[in-house]
């Protein structure tokens, strides 16, 4: 076993076959992670580390090495296990692996590329849904709250998961000596309210008013409407932010802005906004597109973006109230 199952993952999953798939795919994941964090440690002693690998994805951003070695080691893993379909940033369509097996990945596999080369916390990302039998789209064209099982690893400081079955959102520590992913907070909690926003602030002069006017009252701090000193990250790793605002609290936007091809932002809802959202949601936060909850929304195509809010349930909430206020 890859990862200490004496936890109560999956336990809420009652239809046996499904949990059992669950477990056996997560144990499955943590063996790719363990991989590709290795691959990772090693930074530019490994061989084409963070080379552009000459190819492209399916909105034709450049693809790194490390790209699609994650994604060639996601794909190896899921054949092992009761997968019938596998859906990819990397790949432009659905991989069916075994019509009739139970299940239905997606993933980011190497999540903030951008930062491979530069040693900053970067990762992959995940979400599990039950397979729709001999109809591979129908298992991924579907809302979020579909998910079974949703979260993503960080290759950082700790490799770790973040992971959620609709019964809390666990963390677990990658211990090196055992190989073992073990727990190390049974239920993650988000504070209601905090004072740390993450959004890329270069894109000022692009956002709409809404967002526009959310940061400026933050940048107030405590001469503005919010009273209080208002601190700011970005990391431009999403598992990275999420992991932050997880462990402290705080508020995450990639929002939609008036460049091409951003028009609904830059996230992909299927393997990195639906996963999040369930395990922000799952210890207490809030996701949302800015006014409605993520994982009430059915994305119409594999990588549909989607404009993206996440975290504290106060700063959410103030973030809905200023899209409103602006109609
Ligand atoms: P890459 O994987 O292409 O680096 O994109 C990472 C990401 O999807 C997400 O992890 C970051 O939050 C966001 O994009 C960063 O976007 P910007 O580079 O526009 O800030």
């Amino acid at each position: 076993m890859n990862i200490d199952f004496s936890t109560k993952l999956a336990k809420n999953i009652e239809e046996v076959e499904i949990r059992t798939a669950v477990l056996d795919t997560v144990n499955a994941l943590c063996e790719s992670a363990r991989d590709i964090a290795k691959i990772c440690a090693k930074g530019p002693l490994e061989a084409a580390f963070g080379d552009v690998a000459g190819t492209e994805n399916s909105d034709g951003d450049s693809q790194k090495a490390l790209d699609v070695r994650s994604d060639e080691i996601i794909t190896a893993a899921l054949k092992t296990v009761p997968v019938a379909y596998y859906a990819s940033e990397e790949r432009d369509d659905i991989i069916t692996l075994e019509h009739g097996l139970p299940l239905a990945v997606a993933s980011d596999p190497l999540d903030g590329s951008s930062n491979i080369d530069t040693n900053v916390s970067i990762g992959t990302i995940f979400a599990i849904f039950p397979a729709v039998e001999n109809d591979p789209e129908a298992s991924f064209l579907r809302k979020g709250s579909e998910q079974v099982a949703g979260g993503f690893f960080v290759y950082g400081p700790q490799t770790s998961l973040v992971i959620t079955t609709g019964d809390g959102t666990e963390l677990y520590i990658l211990d090196w000596m055992s190989g073992k992913f073990k727990l190390a907070v049974p239920a993650m909690r988000i504070s209601e309210s905090a004072h740390e926003f993450a959004i890329n602030a270069s894109n000022f002069n692009h956002w709409h008013p809404p967002v526009r006017a959310y940061i400026e009252d933050a940048m107030k701090g405590a001469d503005g409407p919010m009273g209080k000193k208002q601190g700011m990250r970005w990391v431009g790793s999403l598992v990275a932010d999420a992991n932050r605002i997880l462990m402290r609290g705080g508020l995450f936007m990639y929002p939609a802005d008036d460049r091409k091809g951003y028009e609904a932002g830059r996230l992909r809802i299927l393997y990195e906004a639906h996963p999040v959202a369930f395990v922000i949601e799952q210890a207490g936060g809030k996701a949302s597109n800015g006014t409605d909850r993520i994982l009430d929304i059915k994305q119409d195509s594999l990588h549909e973006r989607v404009p993206f809010v996440f975290g504290s349930v106060d700063m959410v909430e103030q973030v809905g109230e200023y899209h409103i206020n602006a109609v």
